[in-house]
């Protein structure tokens, strides 16, 4: 997967490049390019911004400098993505869909906005992490970069991806590792008895009883069999 990204601050992503996304890239599994697109600036005081036609506050970035820079990397085969408050809200089904491209471009805009004409010329999809405002669209950028990149082969195990919150629809089972008793308290004793067939069912319960206590509202959009539908009525019923 190749993610370009359009962005003013092209040094706020050197914090991809360590953990599991930094493993990645060494790996040659995603490729991520930062275009700076002060770049493209087209004056000697290299400007990218202006004031707003009509008034107001704040400097727009301006939309011959964008598209300059979005002109460099231009490739029809990819979806180019604008980070902003107004898009629709990213979710897990989002990030799993995108992980099927091959090219994503992404644009981050700063300040009062970027001028709406090149947004119009060039945006695919407007794409929001969550209703607060941000100074620019760089941390929902790496966001997106990061939980797209965890669906690519290699980056993390498979039984990662499908075991994890969210891949059934629950949220997950509590994990436990060493030491066996922890200040006093002690690991469930299914997680040790090595019955495969008990802890697989014991994490689902846990699972349903986490989801029921965190996130009831998760519950009405998936598959349950009868028994677990008895079982939520049950736990519903002992508080
Ligand atoms: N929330 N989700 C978000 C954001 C900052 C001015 C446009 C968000 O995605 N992006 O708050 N972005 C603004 C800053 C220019 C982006």
């Amino acid at each position: 997967m190749k993610f370009d990204v359009l962005t003013l601050f092209p040094e706020m992503f050197e914090i991809l490049k360590s953990s599991v996304i930094g493993k990645a890239i060494e790996k040659d599994l995603i490729d991520i390019n930062l275009i700076n697109i002060r770049d493209f600036s087209n004056d000697k005081h290299k400007k990218v911004d202006d004031t707003p036609y009509g008034g107001g506050a704040g400097m727009v970035m301006k939309p011959d400098v964008v598209y300059s820079a979005y002109d460099s990397v231009k490739d029809k085969n990819a979806k180019v993505i604008y980070m902003s408050p107004q898009g629709k809200k990213l979710n897990q089904k989002k990030v799993e869909e995108l992980s099927k491209e091959n090219h994503l471009i992404i644009l981050c805009g700063h300040y009062e906005g970027i001028d709406q004409r090149v947004l119009d010329k060039i945006v695919d999809e407007e794409i929001s992490i969550g209703d607060y405002v941000l100074t620019g669209g760089e941390i929902p950028a790496m966001v997106l970069i990061d939980s797209v990149s965890r669906y690519i082969d290699g980056v993390i195990s498979n039984e990662s991806v499908s075991e994890e919150s969210f891949s059934n629809g629950l949220l997950e089972y509590p994990q436990y590792t060493r030491p066996e008793v922890f200040m006093g308290e002690k690991v469930p004793d299914v997680l040790i008895s090595g019955h495969h067939e008990n802890i697989n069912k014991w994490r689902r319960q846990e699972s349903l009883k986490n989801t029921l206590k965190k996130r009831p509202e998760l519950l009405d959009n998936i598959e349950l069999t009868e028994k677990e539908k008895i079982y939520i009525k049950n736990l519903n019923e002992e508080v």
